[in-house]
């Protein structure tokens, strides 16, 4: 059996992590093997890169030297993780894949969103998650979340109006994919968003087995 890629997306702050831990616990329960993965990260080399990346010493950095960082960090990410995984069967369930580059580096920094799709067709070869669990919530709550638990890197320092084009855009992609990528609007308590997210992926997971 061919396994199932679930991506969560969402700005900072938003409850990826969280809720991504959360799905892969009840899915555990019920009989599945996860594996729970994020970007960049997932590997040895890209966790090298991510650090790179979000460290604040690489404020100079450019931003198509950024966007090709991500990419290399994700063609890893396939190689040694998600494809061996979804060959097993496995459920593969990241924090962030591409839909992020095309929310910070396209729709946020502004890079061409045609050069961002042909680099990713080169990095993905066209793999996408099967269902994305777009967390949604307004920008303020989502960095005082993250504010609460001292996070900052070099991204969060970007000022508000950098995360609402973020945000922006991440809308604009679900309403081109309603199909893929599913809404969750994570301003409610944790349980809440957690009850949204399992009813979407079991309903998916129904429809998929027939
Ligand atoms: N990036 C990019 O630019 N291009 C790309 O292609 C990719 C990424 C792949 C990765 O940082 C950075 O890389 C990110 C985008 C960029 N930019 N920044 N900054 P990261 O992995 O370190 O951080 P993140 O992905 O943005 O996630 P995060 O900051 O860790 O947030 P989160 O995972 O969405 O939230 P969380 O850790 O689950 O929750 C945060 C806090 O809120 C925590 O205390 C929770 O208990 C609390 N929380 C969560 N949900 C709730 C609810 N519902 N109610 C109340 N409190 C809550």
């Amino acid at each position: 059996m061919k396994g199932i890629f679930i991506s969560f997306e969402g700005i900072e702050g938003a409850g990826k992590s969280t809720q991504a831990a959360l799905l892969a616990e009840y899915l555990k329960e019920k009989g599945r093997r996860v594996i729970q993965t994020m970007e960049p990260g997932g590997t040895k080399i890209s966790l090298k890169i991510r650090e790179l990346l979000l460290s604040l010493d690489s404020r100079e950095m450019d931003h198509v030297t950024e966007l090709l960082l991500y990419n290399a960090a994700r063609v890893q990410h396939i190689k040694e993780v998600i494809e061996p995984a979804i060959e097993r069967g496995d459920v593969v369930i990241t924090d962030r894949f591409s839909d992020s580059t095309f929310a910070y580096q396209g729709y946020a920094r502004g890079i061409d969103l045609e050069l961002i799709d042909s680099l990713d067709m080169i990095a993905t070869k066209g793999l996408r998650p099967d269902i994305t669990i777009l967390l949604d919530i307004d920008v303020k709550t989502g960095l005082a979340r993250n504010r609460e638990i001292n996070k900052s890197d070099r991204l969060e320092l970007e000022d508000i109006s950098f995360h609402e084009k973020v945000r922006e855009g991440f809308i604009r992609i679900a309403a081109g994919e309603p199909g893929r990528v599913k809404v969750v609007d994570c301003s409610e308590g944790l349980e809440v968003v957690r009850q949204n997210v399992v009813k979407i992926i079991s309903e998916f997971l129904e429809e998929r087995n027939g």
